[in-house]
């Protein structure tokens, strides 16, 4: 008898972004577009940059480097929710952080499913934010108890695909065939539909309440909104875009260009008016448009240090005092010079920003430290003056909300900028999740711990072994 062996969840979360992305290049050509301005983009930039060539292929992760890294959907009710995260657990994915969006000026809240350790994330990155409508935050008490009785009715998930994960879950894994099609099954999930759910009056009343609550409410799934590739050269990407008929959102968000990469900068181009058709009372189709799904570009740097990450905000707000970037892209100059000058005071060296306590590092001994001998109490900082151990920064893998804001503001229009109280309730999402989400922090801060205790470890070997 042979032993039955399973898929690594990783594969399965490969595979499952690999058929992701082609089915949103044939739903969303523009999105062909993008990956195709990507990979251009990235050779070039490998070309001109040997070293920066040479890192990626000794971390073996060269040939993917133009691939998806993050996705995104908006779930309209806590059953929904609770089952994703059961789906994306099959494929290795964790809920990680918590997004408040109200403060935005988007009714929802979110966190991002993505792999957790060093391994999982070298493997394949690949993640999806994931936002929880939230009908609290609607005033019309009608119009909300009617969007819940829709949002009821639906299933979001085929019998296939709730089946298969009861199945992993049952024998911790799930064989070829069945990851195969389990793959296929989660997909449908995140198809697009061009038949709505609701009429066009019902349409009209949940755009006008917010466009986003159009958006959950009125479909059949949560079809996936964006995919998002990495690029090596993000103002590159955001000034071709134009000359092959892709129109960007106005500025790239998150920290400015700099030397030393700090968490993360993204861009997209605009959502795109799509044809859809809504069902009246007698059965006939009435034609219509809704405008959801785009292309994103990402490039990250480290992860920062609740200082790191305090001082990052504190700066990004000094530039939004100084210039607001206008949806128009009128601005976009002006907005990029007030950016760039206000983040002079971050410093833009490795060692400066780890003596200072703003960003998680790797440690690794150095050949000088290999074979060395050193004191248990050794300080990190001790060892590394003494040219024992290097540093690396640590990958930033999370998202920022003030730039997810950004990026959902630039589809939602001017018009849709509504005010809402700004009503973190983590507690709430995480009931309604079903579990606490990992705090970003704790994971990165035990990473860098581990790093450390590792180099100690060999060098305190070495001093048993004498
Ligand atoms: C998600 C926007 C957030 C990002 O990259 O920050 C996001 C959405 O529009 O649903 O994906
Ligand atoms: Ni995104």
């Amino acid at each position: 008898m042979s032993t039955r062996s399973y898929v690594s969840s990783c594969n399965i979360r490969s595979a499952f972004s690999a058929a992701m992305s082609a089915m949103y290049r044939t739903e969303v050509p523009a999105y062909g577009t993008l990956m195709d301005i990507v990979a251009t983009v990235n050779a070039e930039t490998l070309a001109a940059d040997p070293t920066l060539k040479r890192r990626l292929q000794e971390t073996d992760s060269l040939e993917r480097v133009s691939e998806e890294r993050h996705g995104a959907i908006r779930l309209g009710t806590a059953a929904e929710l609770v089952m994703m995260r059961r789906v994306f657990a099959v494929m290795g994915m964790y809920p990680v952080g918590y997004y408040d969006l109200s403060e935005a000026g988007v009714p929802v809240h979110s966190t991002a499913f993505r792999p957790v350790g060093d391994a999982a994330l070298k493997r394949n990155p690949f993640r999806v934010f994931t936002s929880l409508l939230r009908l609290d935050l609607i005033a019309d008490e009608e119009l909300r108890a009617q969007a819940e009785a829709i949002l009821q009715k639906r299933q979001i998930f085929t019998a296939g695909a709730i089946e298969l994960t009861e199945k992993a879950e049952r024998q911790g894994g799930l064989d070829d065939d069945d990851a195969r099609r389990f793959v296929a099954e989660a997909l449908e999930t995140f198809r697009w539909h061009d038949q709505a759910n609701v009429d066009l009056a019902m349409y009209k009343r949940l755009h006008d309440a917010h466009r986003l609550i159009a958006d959950v409410v009125s479909f059949k799934g949560p079809h996936i909104n964006h995919l998002t590739p990495r690029t090596l050269d993000i103002d590159q990407v955001q000034r071709l875009m134009p000359e092959h008929g892709i129109a960007p959102k106005a500025v790239v968000e998150g920290p400015p260009s700099r030397r030393c990469a700090i968490l993360l900068r993204q861009t997209s181009f605009k959502a795109l008016e799509e044809a859809v058709s809504f069902q009246d009372a007698n059965g006939n189709w009435q034609k219509g448009t809704h405008t959801a799904r785009f292309g994103e570009i990402e490039s990250r740097g480290i992860a920062l240090t609740p200082k790191g990450r305090a001082l990052y905000d504190r700066l990004l707000t000094d530039s939004r005092k100084a210039v607001r970037p206008a949806a128009d892209g009128s601005n976009a100059a002006a907005y990029e010079t007030a950016l760039a000058d206000a983040f002079v005071p971050f410093p833009d060296d490795w060692a400066e920003i780890r003596a200072q306590g703003l960003g998680y590092f790797r440690y690794w001994l150095t050949e000088r430290g290999d074979g060395a001998v050193a004191s248990a109490e050794s300080s990190v900082d001790r060892l590394v003056a003494d040219g024992l151990v290097g540093f690396d920064p640590i990958v930033y893998e999370d998202f920022l909300p003030v730039s997810a804001a950004g990026i959902f503001q630039s589809n939602l229009g001017e018009e849709a900028a509504q005010e809402f109280t700004a009503s973190p309730n983590q507690q709430r999402f995480e009931r309604d999740l079903g579990t606490s989400v990992l705090n970003e922090f704790d994971h990165y801060a035990g990473i860098e711990a581990q790093s450390i205790a590792d180099c100690l470890a060999r060098l305190t070997a070495a001093e048993a072994a004498e």
